[in-house]
């Protein structure tokens, strides 16, 4: 069976869940007292997808500031993007727009873009109505689903929505290489970055 590999990153302020979500996903865990990541932390997944597979290789990136500066290493190249923002959290849809904004301008051409409203679990206490998400996604293109990596709720589905998104499948014929935006782009940041796995206390 024919693999594509698929870089994809995942951006978004710290605390959003984005650990999580990738923890949910590869892992199908969820650790209440998760370790803040440090720089990037790197971790693949192979689900079929029709008669091929695809290995997602998934960089997930810290929300900090200071670790800004390194996140064009992990979208460069990358043919999709995870953006997440915490329902609970006003601001951290805020910081998503501004992370769409900057793909848009420094990004790979026609990456697809996912949003992901985490901690669907706490909609008691939300701060991002649904209908705003699904408006601003539909505006730029990119797909949005609510999900929660704690019940694991809309995780699968949203790593299939990027493997079934025709700009996925459209890319070039599964060959076993990565997928890649920009051929010249390295799959792996360059040494100088700092990397951890995920920590898991
Ligand atoms: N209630 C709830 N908490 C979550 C969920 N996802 C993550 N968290 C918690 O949110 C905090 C930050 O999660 P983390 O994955 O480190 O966020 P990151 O900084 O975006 O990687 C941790 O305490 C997680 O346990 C979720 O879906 N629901
Ligand atoms: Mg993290």
């Amino acid at each position: 069976m024919a693999i594509r590999e698929l870089k994809v990153c995942l951006l978004g302020d710290t605390g959003v869940g984005k650990s999580s979500i990738v923890c949910r996903f590869v892992q199908d865990h969820f650790d209440h007292n998760i370790s803040p990541t440090i720089g990037a932390s790197f971790m693949t997944k192979t689900v079929p997808c029709g008669n091929e597979l695809h290995k997602f290789l998934i960089w997930d990136t810290a929300g900090q500031e200071r670790f800004h500066s390194l996140a064009p290493m992990y979208y460069r190249g990358s043919a999709a993007a995870v953006i997440v923002y915490d329902i609970t959290k006003q601001d951290s849809f805020h910081t998503l727009k501004k992370w769409v904004k900057e793909l848009k301008e420094h990004g790979p051409e026609n990456i697809v873009m996912a949003i992901a409203g985490n901690k669907c679990d706490l909609s008691d206490i939300r701060e991002v109505p649904l209908k705003d998400a699904k408006e601003y996604a539909e505006s730029i293109g990119a797909v949005v689903v609510e999900t929660s990596a704690k019940n694991a709720i809309n995780i699968e589905e949203l790593f299939q929505g990027i493997s079934h998104d025709p700009r996925v499948a459209g890319l070039s014929p599964a060959s076993g290489s990565l997928l890649s935006r920009e051929p010249a782009s390295p799959s792996a940041p360059p040494p100088t970055c700092t990397l951890s796995q995920m920590n898991k206390s």
